[in-house]
């Protein structure tokens, strides 16, 4: 059984991993308008992952015997400036996400909720590879400032990298 603070703080980060989800995609239509494909499928796949953070949360929470929270969520900006700006929101974003996930074990560890403390080690874990992922892309983004060409590899590696973690997502599965 969840003690209520542990509840209230789980669904907090169940509408944070929701928003997440709905900026990523936010982003992914974006991209998607200016042209750059490889970017647009990268954004849809973080925002799918999003979801799936979201989700894991949620049965979480209702296996422990509490009641997951489906709340409104605040809207995403719809426009980003440039690729170098957009990219630099998701890191941001992810440094919010591995600051809250980081005050969520906080909150179990003050209460010593041991299985949800376990549970949060996943999430401590993938924060570490978003914020390392999203770093690399803006350093890249800086190197290619502003040459059109250079862009236009940059969304094609986009494309390959989306590609491959599908597929290794899929042989996961199989
Ligand atoms: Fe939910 O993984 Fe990053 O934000």
């Amino acid at each position: 059984m969840l003690l209520k603070k542990i509840e209230t703080a789980l669904n907090k980060q169940i509408r944070i991993e929701a928003e997440s989800s709905q900026v990523y995609l936010s982003m992914a239509c974006w991209a998607e308008i200016q042209g750059l494909e490889g970017v647009a499928q990268f954004m849809y796949r973080q925002s799918d992952e999003e979801r799936l953070h979201m989700l894991k949360l949620i049965k979480y929470v209702n296996e422990r015997g509490g009641h997951a929270a489906i709340t409104d969520l605040k809207a995403p900006k719809t426009a980003f400036g440039n690729f170098k700006e957009m990219f630099t929101e998701l890191y941001q974003h992810e440094l919010f996400v591995s600051d809250s996930i980081n005050q969520l074990v906080h909150v179990t560890f003050d209460e010593k909720d041991y299985a949800t403390h376990n549970f949060l080690q996943w999430y401590v874990a993938e924060q570490i590879e978003e914020e390392a992922l999203a770093r690399q892309i803006v350093d890249k983004l800086k190197l290619i400032g502003d040459d059109k060409g250079g862009l236009y590899f940059f969304d094609r590696d986009m494309q390959a990298l989306t590609t491959a973690a599908t597929k290794a997502d899929t042989d996961k599965e199989a």
